[in-house]
């Protein structure tokens, strides 16, 4: 498989309370498995998987907050040109609920006010701990211009269809024009020459013609 196979690379981040799931979720989503051993180690941890989307193939490059938000200082230059989020918390903690809202303002500040955001309520599966009703997040997510999807790392249930529900409301965004990817930071590259691109100045990257019909 070459370069040429991906249309478009966007770039995720996974925002949320500590303890929400987060390295999980990602975990689950790229191998496939949940991770048992939690380390808390600080640091950018990193992951990557190209998905299918309405035919079009794109590489997802999803950054983990590695730890860096329980001393609360997760750093701007995370949050630099990110096209999406999931932010996560965790349906057995209202605190993690309740902090959503200064998650959402960093992201749209830090991010983009164009970031798509996709809300999870993971640890769906200890339903008996429930402390977050699924009505009242529907509701915050409404209310907020969010999706919303309640998950579980553990069991995997509805971590793939986060992450491509949230690519492919890019993806329609782009084709209907809604959304620029040639806008500096849109947190969206052309996929054909991604790797070079990662690394040339805007614009050469620019000249680049789009594969799609948009
Ligand atoms: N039952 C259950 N536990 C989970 C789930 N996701 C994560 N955990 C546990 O929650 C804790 C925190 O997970 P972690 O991914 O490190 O959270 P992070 O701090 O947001 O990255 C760990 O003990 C995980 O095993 C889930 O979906 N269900
Ligand atoms: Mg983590």
């Amino acid at each position: 498989l070459t370069q040429t196979a991906v249309n478009f690379l966007f770039k995720f981040l996974v925002i949320g309370s500590a303890g929400t799931g987060k390295s999980c979720l990602l975990h689950q989503f790229i191998e496939n498995k949940f991770k048992q051993d939690s380390n808390h180690t600080i640091g950018v941890e990193f992951g990557s998987r190209v998905v299918n989307v309405g035919g079009k193939t794109v590489k997802l490059q999803i950054w983990d907050t590695a730890g860096q938000e329980r001393f609360r200082s997760v750093t701007r230059s995370y949050y630099r040109g990110a096209a999406g989020a999931l932010l996560v918390y965790d349906i057995t903690s209202r605190e993690t609920y309740n902090s959503l809202t200064n998650w959402l303002t960093d992201a749209r500040t830090l991010a983009s006010p164009n970031i798509i955001i996709i809300l999870c309520g993971n640890k769906k599966d200890l339903d008996a701990d429930r402390e977050v009703t699924f009505l009242e997040a529907s509701r915050f997510a409404q209310e907020n211009e969010l999706m919303f999807l309640e998950t579980s790392a553990l069991t995997g249930e509805n971590v793939e269809e986060a992450f491509l529900k949230c690519a492919r409301t890019i993806l329609n965004k782009i084709e209907s024009g809604e959304l620029d990817p040639e806008r500096m930071g849109s947190g969206i590259q052309y996929g054909d020459t991604s790797l070079r691109q990662l690394r040339q100045p805007r614009s050469a990257a620019a000249q680049t013609r789009p594969q799609c019909n948009c």
